[in-house]
């Protein structure tokens, strides 16, 4: 289906056709514009930015690229086509045709999940919204700013059910998502990783490799819903999402391949005669892969949730690619998950399936982020080294679950709170760590340029050559 542009809100929902909604969105429209003009990437708000945009909601619509001033982006509403006689794929409701209206017993908990997902979205806009002062080049600094639309615009997916479905209680939830701010002391995001600061490129680059990751993850399980336009929407958020796992993979592999080549030129693989070359050591990488990876991993909520057992007997939120299992009730069934014993050890109990939902996506996820690990791995054997990155445990870590303040070393080991004290700095980063990574963030924006810590990508965006102009910084 074609997208609209000739409307003030381009959407391919029919906006035109229910004015009160139209009204209400027009009237929150001026709000996001401020809350992006302040707490988005303000210092770019003049120039010219190669962008994508929607055109339509199937692969082709794609191919749209253009200079864009960000204010200017068409923030839209852009759903995934019907699939027709959709019928709910998972829960008490199996086999039942899904939902076009939120069904009353229902509306709390569904708009609850609306408002979690949408608050991440603005978070991460504040969370980068400095980045452009450091930028390693023209073609980081877009991929930055187009992440950063997409994300406005998830905003905007979720603000559309919100006003559309929920009334009353719906905008007030919309005028919220733009009053909490990442890190704010009285009025935080929701979740904890949102509320990290993203400071420098390294974990901007860990961000969108393992949180966006997490985001791809959770629209996967809510694209299952019974309530058709929470589905067709993450779907279509879905296409925008396949562009920041690469943005994260393809800039961890750039950063590691950049740090072997300052290896093999110098001859030593010691972590301060890297740095003093300028690269970021691999150990000071895998401390950042540790921290985001758990950090992350607490994103997917507690192993043993009533929520998770409720959501999914609603058949409000799937597990990812519900399809793939063979039974889609999960009643008698179990999951074994690891949890604390009393004698500071490991125990395993076996948790009923529906409450176990959070982990069944937690253990896709960890999978899916190993494989980029791997790939990582590849390289450095390639280049003729011995080091291997590796994930730390699900234990490592944690706030959030059954593991939550527990002290154990990256395999998973409880210890004492005295070698955590000790051992700390060589797990996670120290000041001193993103100190050095600040060092190296110098802003680079000659065209075809690249900043020293990191190798230049394979191609450049929709075939342009490496040292197109893809920022005009007016
Ligand atoms: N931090 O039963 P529990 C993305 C709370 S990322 C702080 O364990 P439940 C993106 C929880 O709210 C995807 N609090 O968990 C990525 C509950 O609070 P109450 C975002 C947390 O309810 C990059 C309590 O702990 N989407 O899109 O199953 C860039 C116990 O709850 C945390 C979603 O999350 C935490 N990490 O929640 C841009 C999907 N974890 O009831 C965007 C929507 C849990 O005690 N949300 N709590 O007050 C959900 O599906 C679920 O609510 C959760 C798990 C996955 C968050
Ligand atoms: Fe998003
Ligand atoms: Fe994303």
């Amino acid at each position: 289906m074609a997208l609209d542009y000739r409307e003030r809100i381009p959407n391919n929902v029919d906006l035109g056709d229910n004015r009160a909604l139209q009204r209400a969105l027009e009237h929150w429209q001026p709000r996001f514009l401020d809350w992006w003009k302040e707490m988005g990437p303000a210092a770019f708000a003049g120039a010219d930015v190669y962008l994508r945009t929607a055109t339509a909601v199937d692969e082709r619509g794609w191919a749209s690229y253009g200079m864009v001033k960000m204010p200017e982006y068409r923030w839209g509403i852009f759903l995934a086509d019907p699939v027709p006689d959709r019928r709910i794929g998972f829960g008490d409701a199996y086999g039942e045709p899904v939902w076009q209206q939120v069904p009353g017993e229902h509306r709390s908990a569904l708009r609850r999940l609306i408002a979690t997902q949408g608050d991440t979205e603005p978070a991460s806009v504040e969370q980068q919204r400095l980045l452009g002062d450091t930028c390693p080049s023209l073609y980081d600094l877009r991929n930055l700013f187009q992440v950063n639309v997409e994300e406005g615009r998830h905003l905007w997916a979720m603000v559309y059910l919100l006003h559309g479905y929920f009334g009353r209680d719906g905008r007030e939830e919309a005028e919220a998502l733009l009053e909490r701010h990442s890190g704010d002391s009285d009025k935080p995001r929701i979740l904890g990783t949102f509320n990290e600061p993203i400071t420098d490129w390294l974990s901007f680059f860990m961000f969108t490799y393992f949180t966006d990751r997490d985001g791809r993850f959770q629209l996967k399980s809510l694209a299952e819903s019974a309530f058709d336009p929470l589905s067709r929407t993450c779907r279509f958020m879905l296409t925008e999402e396949a562009f920041h796992m690469f943005v994260g993979t393809s800039g961890i592999t750039r950063v590691v391949k950049r740090t072997l080549e300052v290896m093999k030129a110098s001859g030593s693989d010691d972590p301060a005669a890297v740095r003093n070359a300028g690269a970021t050591d691999l150990p000071t990488l895998q401390r950042y892969i540790n921290f985001w990876f758990s950090s992350s991993l607490d994103l997917f909520g507690a192993e043993i949730s009533s929520n998770a057992a409720n959501y999914f007997a609603s058949s409000l939120k799937g597990r990812p690619d519900e399809a793939r299992f063979a039974e889609h009730m999960a009643i008698g069934q179990s999951l074994r998950v690891e949890v604390p014993d009393a004698k500071g050890g490991v125990a395993a109990e076996d948790v009923p399936m529906r409450s176990a939902m959070n982990e069944v996506t937690r253990v896709a996820y960890v999978r899916d982020c190993d494989v980029g690990v791997q790939r990582w791995n590849r390289l450095v054997t390639e280049a003729g080294y011995d080091f291997r990155f590796r994930l730390p445990s699900t234990r490592f870590h944690r706030g959030i679950g059954v593991w939550a303040g527990v002290r154990t070393d990256p395999e998973g080991c409880p210890i004492a709170e005295e070698e955590w004290r000790l051992r700390q700095r060589d797990w996670l980063p120290s000041a001193e760590d993103r100190g050095f990574v600040a060092s190296l963030m110098q802003r680079v924006t000659e065209p075809g340029k690249m900043a020293g810590w990191i190798a230049p990508p394979e191609i450049g965006i929709n075939n342009t050559p490496l040292d197109y102009e893809y920022v005009r910084l007016n």
